[in-house]
C-alpha cells in the first residue's frame, strides 16, 4: 500500500491511499479516530495499512491520479541522511576532496556510518516544487536516495524517494563545510508517496534511476540497484537511534549510488527526475539565484 499527502486546487492537503494500478487515490477521513490528525499519525500507528484501510472515506469518490498533486510526505519528523554507503559515492568523494580523501575511504568500511542532519519539513520540497543550487556553488548535483520512514520506536514503517542536493565544491574544499554543502533552503526533495514497509521489498530488484534534463534534452541518466548498498537498512537505523530520540519519527536518506561525472554541474532551469521501482517518480525543477555581488 502507498500513502501520500495530496493537495487540492484550493490548497487543502488530505492524506490518501494511492493505488497506481487502479490509477486512483482514496482520501482518508482522519477525524474518525481520536489523536489521528496527520499522515505521520497513520504511519506511526501499530498497523498503518490496517488503519489506512479503515479510514478510507466512503463519501469521497476515488480521485483520478492525473487530477492530483502531491505534497512532500512529511510532518514533524527530522530528516537525516547517510553518506558514502555505495562504492560510487566513496570514489566520487575521494576525487572531489584531495585533503580529506582518506576520511571517505575509512568511513565506507568503518562500523560507524556517516550520518548527518538534513533538516525538517520547512527545507523539504515536494514533487514538482523547486530544489535549489546554492548561489555560491559552481559544482552541485542531485543525489537520488532510497529513503526510510522510521517511527518513534525506530522501526522502519515505509519507503520513499529523497533527493539529497549537494554542493560538491563546498564539501570538497573542506570537510568541515559539509553542513553548508548539504543544508540550506530547498536542499532536499521527498515523495511522491510512502510505500508501506509491511510489503516485502527485494533490494536487488529495486532500481534507482536519475535523469537530468536541460532545455528538454537528457543531459545525464544513470541507475543503480539497492543491492549495491554497502550497509543494511537496519544497521543505518540502529546507528541513527543510538543515544538519540525521535518523538516525531524520522526520515533517513540512505546515500547515493549515482553520481554524475565530475565535469557536470546542475544549472538553473534543469529538471531532475528520480524513479524508483515500486515507489514512483520524484520530479523537481532546479533553481539557482545569481551570486550576490561581492
Ligand atoms: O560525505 C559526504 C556526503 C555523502 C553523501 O551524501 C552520499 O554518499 O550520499
Ligand atoms: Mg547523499
Amino acid at each position: 500500500m502507498k500513502l501520500a499527502k495530496i493537495r487540492f486546487a484550493d490548497g487543502t492537503v488530505r492524506v490518501a491511499v494511492v493505488d497506481t494500478d487502479a490509477n486512483e487515490a482514496r482520501v482518508l477521513d482522519l477525524m474518525q479516530i481520536e489523536n489521528c490528525h496527520t499522515l505521520a499519525d497513520v504511519l506511526h500507528s501499530p498497523d498503518p495499512a490496517g488503519l489506512a484501510n479503515f479510514l478510507i472515506d466512503p463519501n469521497v469518490a476515488p480521485l483520478d491520479l492525473s487530477s492530483v498533486t502531491f505534497a512532500a510526505p512529511i510532518n514533524r519528523q527530522e530528516v537525516w541522511a547517510a553518506g558514502v554507503t555505495y562504492k560510487r559515492s566513496q570514489t566520487a568523494r575521494m576525487e572531489e576532496s584531495e585533503s580529506a580523501a582518506t576520511h571517505y575511504d575509512r568511513v565506507y568500511t568503518a562500523p560507524r556510518p556517516e550520518l548527518f542532519f538534513k533538516g525538517m519539513a520547512n527545507r523539504m520540497s515536494g514533487p514538482h516544487e523547486p530544489v535549489r543550487v546554492r548561489a555560491d556553488s559552481q559544482w552541485s548535483v542531485p543525489e537520488p536516495e532510497f529513503t526510510l520512514v522510521i517511527n518513534p520506536k525506530m522501526k522502519i514503517v515505509g519507503y520513499t524517494i529523497g533527493n539529497d542536493m549537494s554542493a560538491r565544491d563546498i564539501e570538497g574544499e573542506n570537510p568541515l563545510y559539509l553542513p553548508q554543502a548539504k543544508v540550506y533552503r530547498q536542499c532536499c526533495a521527498l515523495g511522491p508517496v510512502i510505500r508501506l514497509a509491511n510489503e516485502p521489498l527485494v533490494l536487488e530488484e529495486t532500481h534507482i534511476t536519475l535523469t537530468i534534463r536541460r532545455d528538454g534534452e537528457n543531459v545525464f541518466q544513470d541507475s543503480t540497484s539497492l543491492g549495491q548498498l554497502n550497509r543494511s537498512l537496519e544497521e543505518l537505523v540502529d546507528w541513527l537511534g543510538r543515544e538519540n530520540e525521535f518523538p516525531n519519527g524520522a526520515l533517513l536518506l540512505t546515500g547515493t549510488g549515482v553520481v554524475p561525472p565530475d565535469e557536470f554541474t546542475l544549472e538553473d532551469g534543469d529538471h531532475v527526475t528520480i524513479e524508483m521501482t515500486g515507489i514512483g517518480k520524484l520530479e523537481n525543477p532546479v533553481v539557482k539565484d545569481s551570486p550576490s555581488p561581492a
